[in-house]
């Protein structure tokens, strides 16, 4: 069950001694609720993963994400225009969009650079722990409705997502102020994992997390689920964004020639979120360790921990039902911790047979940081 702050602050204010208090909780759940700041301006905040204890990440837990200020909509003013090569360019309303057929879908994001602390030698990029992740409800409608209204051309490939949000690029300096866009292949964008989302967990979509609307892409990177929605481009040719050719983006090889290729959809991964790095456990008590594992646009199949740095491993067990482009959450119990320092090791294989590397590729540069990750304790 979730710890919500009323219920820490309750029991606080009924005198019970503090102590007592962080003890209970941290018996349910290690971490208190809050985020980690990791950059103040623009704002990046990521969840203690070490808290993770359910299936939906609550909105105020939920990573934020800002390449740029948050902007400020005023919603009565707002319009999401659709236009580039389409017979019936729009402009719509937050109403007119909401009298489209209205979907519910669960979807996770990650950020491409989640878990980027843990690269050696050390990455530029935000330093990500394991917490720019999460999985959420989302009310909305498809891309693929809107964009059938728009009546796309048989010319078009792409459409291109654009933010209200806007900023200057240091490195390489940008044309003055360039807008936080990123385009889709018209086959996914016509995907019914791609949304327009106004709700997120029930609630009105805050404006950190994109408010009024929001495109969430299921299967992919965070970089490709544009907040602040104002415009949709359908183009005709591939579009070269900063954001896709700078930015996120790895090196495929091509007859062994890298080439700088835009990050699209997430390799399999899992991340242990108990016990967490240093964590001292009881000899000889049965420990629960937990985490989470997911797969982009595949499935998670199988998971496998070490409790010996990886030279045994054994299968974890996967809780409910696996949920399309969702993590599944996955409990092992380590039966008799002996006494000593040791490594725990997570690794996740998904429905194609593809399991996590043992180390990072340098060719995904600082992006798409999928190696199985150590974590150490000491069995007291
Ligand atoms: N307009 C806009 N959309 C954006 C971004 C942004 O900076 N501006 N960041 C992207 C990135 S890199 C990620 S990982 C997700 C994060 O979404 P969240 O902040 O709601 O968690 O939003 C994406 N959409
Ligand atoms: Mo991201």
């Amino acid at each position: 069950m979730p710890i919500s702050r009323r219920r820490f602050l309750h029991a606080a204010a009924a005198a019970v001694p503090l102590v007592s208090v962080v003890t209970r909780l941290r018996a349910q759940s290690p971490a208190l609720p809050g985020r980690i700041t990791r950059m103040q301006s623009p704002v990046n905040l990521e969840m203690n993963f070490a808290g993770l204890n359910g299936f939906i990440t609550p909105n105020d837990l939920f990573y934020v994400r800002n390449h740029f200020s948050q902007p400020k909509i005023d919603v009565a003013a707002w319009r999401l225009k659709i236009e580039g090569a389409v017979n019936k360019p729009l402009e719509l309303t937050l109403d007119d969009v909401k009298e489209l057929s209205v979907k519910r879908r669960r979807l996770m994001l990650e950020c491409a650079g989640n878990g980027r602390v843990y690269l050696t030698p050390a990455a530029k990029g935000v330093n990500w722990q394991l917490g720019a992740v999460g999985n959420a409800d989302w009310t909305g409608v498809t891309l693929a409705d809107v964009l059938d209204r728009a009546d796309v051309k048989s010319s078009a490939v792409e459409v291109v997502l654009e933010g209200a949000d806007t900023g200057v690029i240091a490195d390489p300096q940008s044309p003055g102020p360039i807008a936080f866009a990123r385009s889709l292949p018209l086959e996914k964008a016509r995907k019914p994992e791609v949304i327009l989302a106004w709700h997120m967990n029930g609630m009105d979509l805050s404006p950190e997390h994109g408010a009024p609307l929001r495109a969430v892409v299921g299967g992919w990177y965070g970089m490709a689920s544009v907040k602040w929605l104002k415009r949709i481009v359908v183009v005709e040719q591939p579009f070269q964004g900063f954001f896709q050719s700078l930015d996120y983006t790895y090196f495929r090889r091509i007859h062994g020639l890298p080439s700088l290729t835009a990050i699209t959809a997430i390799p399999v991964k899992s991340q242990i979120a108990r016990p967490s790095q240093d964590e001292i456990i009881e000899s000889g008590k049965p420990y629960k360790v937990v985490g989470a594992a997911w797969a982009g646009e595949a499935d998670v199949a199988k998971m496998e921990i070490s409790v010996d740095g990886g030279k045994t491993w054994s299968e974890a067990a996967l809780s409910g039902e696996a949920v399309p482009f969702c993590w599944r959450l996955w409990t092992f119990m380590w039966k008799e911790p002996a006494k000593g320092r040791t490594t725990v090791m997570a690794r996740a294989t998904d429905s194609n047979g593809v399991s996590q590397p043992r180390d990072h590729d340098p060719d995904r540069r600082n992006y798409m940081i999928t190696h199985v990750l150590p974590v150490e304790v000491e069995v007291k």
